[in-house]
């Protein structure tokens, strides 16, 4: 076996070792003898390179036109567009989702770098009429400094593009930190973007731990602005470390996601939806339905239909086409998982897996079955904490009013979806689901890039990801005044009568 290939950090327009001489591997989930790579251990002394790269970049990149920004973005996916199989082969390779998700994950980067290409020629501001006459008043956006890019593996191509391309064509430079799981394709992504054309400097990576380069980023006084998405106590402690130094911070971290199903409901569409949102991505979604609430009339049906298409899914490496499920990230989302379900045996009727899944070539990887607990109450341990994995709970209840309450009922606040035929209903639960996201008769996942993408409550911090409203995250408003009068005109005083 020939060693596996060591990857550099990008600092300055150039591949380079990390000061710290150490490197880590990355392997395949479904296969943990094969390793993808080496990776450079980065430290603060690398991070504080990157930064210092993406400062000298700085004053050149904010003075390039935007929409020249842009036309760099527009390269840059449509090199994505052709490099799509290899790249959705490594992403399969590295994290395990299924090469159709991955193909999917890739396409949702280029559809963010068009969407952010055409803002190059957007971004737009107000023009608004002045209260004094022989004065004009508008507003700008203008970039906020270098970007901090931490991200994770679940989407390793789609999330990094979601927060570098406003942070781009927005005029920042920015210093990415990929997840220790995924830093293959933040690499091959980086890759492409040299060949892009971006200049040296407006976009460094760094690889390595999230306690070494993730905090030298958050605290270098020169990164104005993070984007972080992950788990909920690593989003609590960088937004501690950044309220400190009052820092512009956009998080994304979890879900508890719930599809709705009244009894009224078409229950074969119901089923699809659920089981690509609950089992798609291995669970391993933001967006995963991890809650299915049901009106207890029609309870057994809707778990036994659940339990047989379950129980039919295939397991195994995502590189093979005829698969659905593909293996968890690593061993630790394996012992995670097993912990929850040894807890939901308590809280719920396991109708489906419950355990590690085995057999010749599943005991190479990381595996488990998609598990389902059926008759659970609604603050159930796992019908409340994030599991990030293939369990699915069902939750009977009387009626809209039930079903909207334990929907409601948790810190998150992601994304809901409902089942009904009856579209006063629906409408009825667009407005009363307290969540960023709501699907009506469809699963909880699929969001487009040209909407906002985010959450309410523990969910993140306010801010949205993808939209032209990414833009908030990653631009400093600038109100502009133009006083062509000739003489002082006093605001609120010279306008009043007397
Ligand atoms: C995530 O899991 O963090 O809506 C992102 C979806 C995808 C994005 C998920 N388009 O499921």
């Amino acid at each position: 076996m020939t060693a596996p290939a060591i990857n550099r950090l990008f600092i300055a327009g150039r591949w380079t070792d990390s000061v710290s001489g150490a490197t880590f591997e990355s392997v395949n989930p479904a296969d943990t003898s094969d390793v993808v790579g080496r990776f450079q251990a980065g430290t603060a002394a690398d991070v504080a390179m990157a930064v210092a790269a993406a400062a000298d970049a700085m004053p050149a990149w904010r003075a390039t036109p935007a929409p020249k920004r842009g036309e760099l973005l527009y390269r840059f996916g449509a090199l994505m567009a052709e490099h799509k199989e290899r790249l959705a082969r490594a992403m399969t390779r590295e994290m395990g989702k299924v090469l159709a998700e991955a193909r999917g994950d890739v396409q949702e980067g280029i559809d963010i770098a068009f969407l952010m290409a055409g803002e190059g020629r957007r971004m737009f501001g107000d023009t608004v009429p002045s209260e004094l006459p022989d004065k004009w008043a508008m507003s700008i956006r203008q970039p906020v400094g270098i970007a901090g890019i931490i991200t994770p593996w679940n989407f390793p191509i789609a999330i990094p593009c979601w927060k570098m391309m406003p942070a781009l064509v927005g005029g920042n430079t920015v210093v990415f930190k990929p997840s220790s799981d995924a830093p293959h394709c933040a690499t091959l992504l980086v890759e492409l973007m040299e060949e892009a054309g971006f200049p040296a400097g407006v976009i460094n990576l760094v690889t390595g731990s999230g306690a070494e380069v993730g905090d030298a980023i958050v605290a270098n006084p020169d990164v104005r602005v993070i984007s972080f998405t992950g788990s909920s106590h690593t989003g609590r402690h960088i937004a501690e470390q950044a309220g400190r130094r009052l820092k512009r911070l956009s998080l994304e971290l979890g879900g508890k996601n719930a599809v709705v199903v009244l009894r009224d409901a078409d229950l074969d569409l119901a089923v699809d939806g659920i089981l690509w949102s609950a089992f798609g991505t291995t669970g391993q979604r933001c967006t995963a339905c991890s809650r299915v609430i049901v009106d207890r009339h029609i309870h057994d049906e809707l778990v036994s239909r659940l339990t047989a298409r379950t129980q039919k899914l295939r397991l195994g490496s995502g590189l093979d086409e005829s698969v659905d499920v593909g293996p968890l990230v690593n061993a630790a989302a394996v012992d995670k998982v097993d912990r929850y379900v040894a807890i939901g045996r308590r809280e719920g009727d396991l109708v489906a897996g419950g355990e590690r899944a085995t057999g010749a070539t599943l005991d190479k990887g990381h595996f488990y079955k998609p598990t389902i607990f059926a008759g659970v109450r609604p603050m159930a341990t796992i019908a409340q904490e994030e599991i990030f994995g293939p369990v699915l709970s069902v939750i009977p209840v009387d009626g809209y009013d039930e079903a909207m309450a334990a929907a409601n009922g948790t810190h998150y606040g992601l994304s809901a979806s409902i089942y009904t035929r009856d579209v006063n209903t629906a409408f009825r639960a667009m407005r009363d689901f307290e969540v960023g996201i709501v699907y009506v008769n469809a699963g909880t996942t699929g969001a487009e890039t040209h909407l906002p993408f985010g959450g309410w409550k523990d969910t993140g911090n306010g801010h949205r990801e993808a939209g032209h409203v990414a833009l908030d995250t990653f631009t400093e408003w600038k109100a502009v005044y133009i006083d062509f009068s000739g003489k002082l005109q006093r605001a609120q005083i010279d306008n009043q009568p007397g």
